[in-house]
């Protein structure tokens, strides 16, 4: 993909893993918009949460004169239009998605910007330099044991709580995304998953992967094989995404 003042490279890859029957996650990746929803909620209800967090955030893909501020009324939106869509059918009431990812952004100084969101533990990792760092703070009950110091990473990554999100997109009146601005920076790559990557996949292997393979499709491909062969045991999805100019 190439236009005016911006271009990128980007990969995405799904698989609905070895044990649910729905793929319940969801992801946009085009233009300006690169996302990833994990949907929650029984009868397949999950799916409709993510697919309309994700065709929401959508809407923005085309614009090139977005601000961080711009996204965080998106997932507002977004909230607004699944807690309507769960009144208008009760099947689905309850429903609910996590939504992570980057956007391209105006930063404060007029140039070009990673706007990186965040509610729920999907996540956001930046690999620069042979380095991976995970941007992104899971909102989950383990994660908030582990701020407090009362388990490990280690320990929170088999915790029976560890599914447990506490922020997300329908179930609050104003979800309160967390955001970071960060530079582009020509070559770093970003990798927006859904937890099914990360509950099968250290770090240590994500980042082993994206140094060996170059291409994004490839990589995003490897991940996604990389957890469903690691067990698979729920959706999994990934982007990779790398500005080149
Ligand atoms: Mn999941």
């Amino acid at each position: 993909m190439s236009e005016a003042g911006r271009s990128v490279r980007v990969g995405l890859a799904t698989d609905v893993g070895r044990v649910r029957e729905h793929n319940e996650d969801a992801a946009f990746a085009r233009g300006s918009i690169f996302v990833v929803a994990d949907g929650m909620g029984g009868h397949a209800a999950g799916e409709v949460a993510s697919a309309i967090a994700a065709s929401t955030l959508g809407e923005l893909a085309d614009r090139t004169d977005l601000t961080v501020d711009d996204v965080v009324a998106q997932l507002t939106e977004a909230n607004h239009r699944i807690v309507q869509s769960g009144i208008a059918n009760p099947r689905t009431w309850g429903m609910a998605t996590t939504l992570t990812g980057a956007a391209l952004v105006v930063g404060e100084d007029g140039g070009r910007a990673w706007a990186i969101v965040n509610l729920g533990d999907s996540r956001v990792y930046r690999y620069a330099a042979g380095a991976l760092t995970q941007v992104t703070v899971d909102h989950s009950e383990v994660q908030e044991m582990v701020n407090r110091g009362y388990l490990t990473d280690a320990e929170a990554r088999v915790h029976p709580l560890r599914h447990t999100v506490t922020r997300s997109l329908g179930r609050d009146r104003v979800p309160v995304a967390d955001t970071w601005v960060l530079p582009v920076v020509v070559g770093e790559r970003f990798v927006v998953c859904s937890d099914g990557l990360t509950n099968e996949v250290l770090d240590a292997q994500i980042a082993s992967l994206l140094g060996e393979v170059a291409d994004v499709q490839a990589a995003a491909q490897a991940l996604v094989d990389a957890a469903v062969a690691n067990g698979g045991r729920d959706n999994v999805t990934v982007i990779v995404v790398e500005a080149t100019d």
